[in-house]
């Protein structure tokens, strides 16, 4: 304590740069400072760390990267927290116990990772090159539509690898905790990525920026250094709720709050159980998730493709017959779809998904006899979406 206090006064006498000095622990109380911010006081290594300099290399590094924004926040998210937990109570988040397991600590980062002053937020597009256009796939009731972020490889692989390059070269310039995340954690992606000025938050509740319309990945770096944070931008939303009415199965209740139960993507990814039958007739084709609040965002026309090869098709997914991928027996899944995120969701749920979508499709004899292969299938789930597309099409 002693020497925190040294340093401290040091701080008053004009040796720190503010920014430091703000984040030095009160008298009263010490909170939890992890180790290597202990030593860094210890070795009194604060007053000579020029943090902006260091922020501005962190942000030049993170794009060579591969990301194409970078921003950083600090850990309070007080008023994002009081609406989770409001999510949470109504109930919106379905049969996702993990958004429920972790209750407050979602919205607290230093209660995560102890020690955490800053986050570092980056985006990463997802848009691949060459996919086959979104609106004649979704307009032909007998080819699958796939979410564009999943044509690719799996991105959570991608985006950890270059986070934890990114926190290795934090590492190798100063001693610190980084902890990286992308889709894996208690974190509020969206908000902190807001924070940090990689975009504001649209009335579909996901991220979006002037330059890159929606299509892309957050991932995070938890840091125990106190960077300079950016500043958030302004809404671009205005008068437009576009997302809100074109949403099929009107999930978006109001603007900047989703009722995951309803929506597409949480019905064919998270949700492993029995797909309420009235909500069936509305996914239409959608085998995979659902893009069409995206699709329809006035800012996505501003958006660029990926050049990453990892996010490029794979296996034609982009213009895949629904009979086709039906077809697929379980070693054709795992063969085609390893290292892909729809591998996740496994064999079943994947034939579950794409039997409603047969049962929304035009009843050509292709699409019957497709679902006459699965009405024996030994899964109940898997049989009893097929009865359903079968009765659908007037054939029980
Ligand atoms: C759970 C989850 C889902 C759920 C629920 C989505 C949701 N909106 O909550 C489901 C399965 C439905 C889903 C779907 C999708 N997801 Co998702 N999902 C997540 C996850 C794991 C957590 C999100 C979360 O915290 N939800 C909790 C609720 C409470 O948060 P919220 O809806 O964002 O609500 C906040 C605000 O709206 C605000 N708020 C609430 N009420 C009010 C009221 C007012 C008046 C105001 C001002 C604000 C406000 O406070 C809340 C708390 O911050 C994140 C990753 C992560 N760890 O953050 C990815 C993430 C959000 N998903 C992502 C993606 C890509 C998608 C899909 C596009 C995938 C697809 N194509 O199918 C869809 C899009 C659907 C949509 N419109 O949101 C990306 C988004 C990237 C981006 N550009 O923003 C993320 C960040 C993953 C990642 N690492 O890239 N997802
Ligand atoms: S992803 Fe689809 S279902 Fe979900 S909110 Fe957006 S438009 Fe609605
Ligand atoms: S469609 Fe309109 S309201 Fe929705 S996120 Fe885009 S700009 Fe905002």
């Amino acid at each position: 304590m002693q020497c925190v206090r040294e340093a401290r006064r040091k701080g008053r006498r004009g040796g720190f740069v503010g920014q430091a000095y703000r984040e030095l622990p009160p008298f009263g109380g010490m909170p939890a400072y992890t180790t290597s911010a202990m030593i860094r006081f210890m070795q009194n290594r604060v007053p000579q760390t020029d943090y902006n300099a260091l922020a501005a290399r962190i942000k030049a590094w993170g794009k060579a990267l591969g990301f194409q924004a970078v921003g950083i926040s600090d850990t309070h998210l007080d008023a994002a927290e009081a609406h989770l937990l409001q999510w949470l109570a109504d109930g919106h988040h379905g049969a996702m116990d993990y958004m429920a397991k972790h209750g407050a600590k979602r919205a607290r980062p230093a209660e995560l990772v102890p020690g955490t002053l800053r986050i570092v937020s980056v985006r990463m597009d997802y848009y691949p090159q060459h996919a086959k256009d979104t609106h004649e796939v979704l307009a032909d009731g007998s080819r699958a539509f796939i979410s564009r972020y999943a044509l690719g490889r799996d991105y959570h692989k991608v985006l950890r690898n270059r986070l934890e390059k990114l926190a290795r070269q934090i590492r190798d310039e100063i001693e610190c905790q980084c902890r990286v995340y992308t889709d894996s954690a208690p974190v509020l992606e969206v908000e902190l990525a807001q924070k940090a000025r990689l975009g504001w938050r649209g009335k579909h509740t996901l991220l979006l920026s002037r330059e890159q319309g929606s299509w892309f990945f957050l991932g995070e770096i938890y840091i125990d250094l106190p960077l300079p944070v950016d500043v958030p931008q302004d809404n671009h939303c205005g008068t437009c709720n576009a997302c809100m009415t074109i949403c099929p199965t009107q999930a978006i209740t109001a603007p900047y709050q989703l009722d995951a139960r309803r929506c597409i993507s949480y019905l064919t990814i998270e949700l492993k159980d029995s797909i309420p039958v009235e909500l069936r007739p509305l996914i239409g084709n959608r085998v995979y998730g659902c893009d069409d609040c995206q699709l329809v965002c006035p800012w996505n026309r501003f958006a660029q493709k990926t050049t990453e090869p990892d996010f490029a098709v794979r296996n034609g997914l982009d213009d895949a017959s629904l009979a086709e991928l039906f077809a697929w027996d379980e070693t054709t899944f795992h063969s085609r779809l390893a290292g892909s995120a729809i591998h996740r969701i496994g064999y079943e749920q994947w034939l579950r998904n794409i039997a409603v979508a047969l049962g929304n499709a035009p009843a050509t004899p292709e699409v019957l006899a497709a679902l006459r292969t699965r009405s024996q299938h030994p899964s109940g789930l898997v049989r009893e979406h097929v009865e359903w597309a079968l009765q659908r099409h007037s054939i029980g």
